[in-house]
């Protein structure tokens, strides 16, 4: 632990054994301690938060997740499959409220063709234009690049061409095939998941990666999925942010699995940011861990706190967030950052400053 910590304040980069150990043994103020030094190298004291909506275009998904609360049949009942009318109504709800980012996420529906998922990039960009468009998890895209028989590569740059800037963090649960194979056996393997990634990064589309961790994973699990996000960001530079989340156990088929505490969710948030060392922003994201979560997070490797949100998505309350309805106000996030001791920023989504509060 001596070593490790001495590394950490000194800038050097611990290795996936030392950070096995940290998992296996650090306590909690020893690991707040390692991941403010390397928070304030990389953030000083400043709060990032953005003003963003959420669309869900459908919850209808091929893939049977075991951890999903929100994936549904064709016809089921809870289902919805938006149109691109009523996805662009949704869009020009928004045009000229001061949001600069819209994240577009949905199931992998069977049917839709990447024609579809152009037109909606496309009609979104135009109802608003100044809006930044973070849009498909990499699941979905290469579900879109199988389908279309055109590669990732050409996928990504035909969206590109309508107005995809990035792409959200999504899908990438445990970077580990044996594991993927027992909680979602239907989704994109390792390779595939980085594949789309790295191929973003090429064409200079920036994206963001999560982990979802606290169900049937191990520490040896997450250590192994941090080095996949490690050695590609040492590769290409391309991630924004890294964004933890703790499984949610509601209404899905892991619900056995529990969830992990309060104190193993700040462990697992300051351990990410000691290891990832080359990611400079770790997301709290608020409408899963919940308000007062995220705001405690800032305090241990966290610098970001997503957006307003304005009660736009449904996937963490219908796993078990706390938050049905999932809003806060500018005043609210600069709020929770000051009374923590940092000064709250409004950014866009390649973290340029929008305004310092
Ligand atoms: O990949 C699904 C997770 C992810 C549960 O890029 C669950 O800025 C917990 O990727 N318990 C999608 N988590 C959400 C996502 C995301 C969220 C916020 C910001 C960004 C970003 C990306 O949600 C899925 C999966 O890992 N998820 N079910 C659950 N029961």
């Amino acid at each position: 632990m001596n070593t490790t910590y001495k590394k950490v304040i000194n800038s050097e980069r611990i290795t996936p054994d030392e950070c096995l150990a940290l998992y296996r043994s650090a306590t909690l103020p020893e690991l707040g301690v390692m991941a403010n030094a390397v928070r304030e190298r990389l953030n000083g004291r400043y709060v990032y938060f953005n003003r963003n909506i959420h669309i869900e275009p459908t919850n209808i998904c091929a893939n049977r997740c075991l951890f999903c609360a929100y994936r549904r049949d064709e016809n089921q009942e809870g289902s919805w499959d938006l149109s691109l009318d009523e996805i662009f109504a949704i869009a020009k709800q928004h045009a000229g409220s001061g949001i600069t980012e819209v994240h577009i996420v949905g199931g992998v529906h069977p049917r839709h063709t990447l024609d579809f998922y152009e037109s909606m990039i496309d009609g979104v960009h135009r109802m608003l234009p100044d809006v930044h468009i973070k849009a498909f998890t990499a699941e979905e895209l290469w579900h879109m690049a199988q389908q279309s028989g055109l590669g990732v590569g050409e996928t990504l740059a035909r969206l590109k061409k309508c107005g995809l800037q990035s792409i959200p963090g999504g899908g990438a649960e445990i970077l580990n095939d044996a594991l993927r194979a027992q909680i979602c056996p239907d989704k994109v393997g390792v390779q595939g998941w980085i594949d789309v990634h790295r191929s973003a990064h090429s064409q200079g589309i920036s994206s963001n990666a999560t982990m979802l961790y606290g169900h049937v994973e191990t520490y040896e699990h997450r250590v192994e999925h941090l080095l996949h996000l490690r050695n590609l960001q040492d590769e290409t530079g391309g991630f924004n942010t890294f964004i933890p989340l703790k499984f949610r156990r509601e209404n899905n088929s892991l619900s056995g699995a529990g969830e992990v505490s309060a104190i193993e969710e700040l462990r697992n948030m300051a351990i990410c940011r000691i290891f990832l060392d080359n990611i400079t922003h770790i997301k709290a994201y608020w409408p899963m861990c919940g308000k007062s979560l995220a705001q405690l997070a800032l305090s241990f490797g966290a610098d970001d706190m997503d957006g307003t949100i304005d009660d736009s998505t449904k996937i963490y309350a219908m796993a078990g967030a706390s938050d049905k309805a999932p809003r806060m106000t500018v005043d609210e996030l600069c709020k929770m950052a000051r009374q923590s001791g940092f000064t709250p920023v409004e950014r866009d989504s390649l973290y340029r400053t929008v305004k310092q509060y």
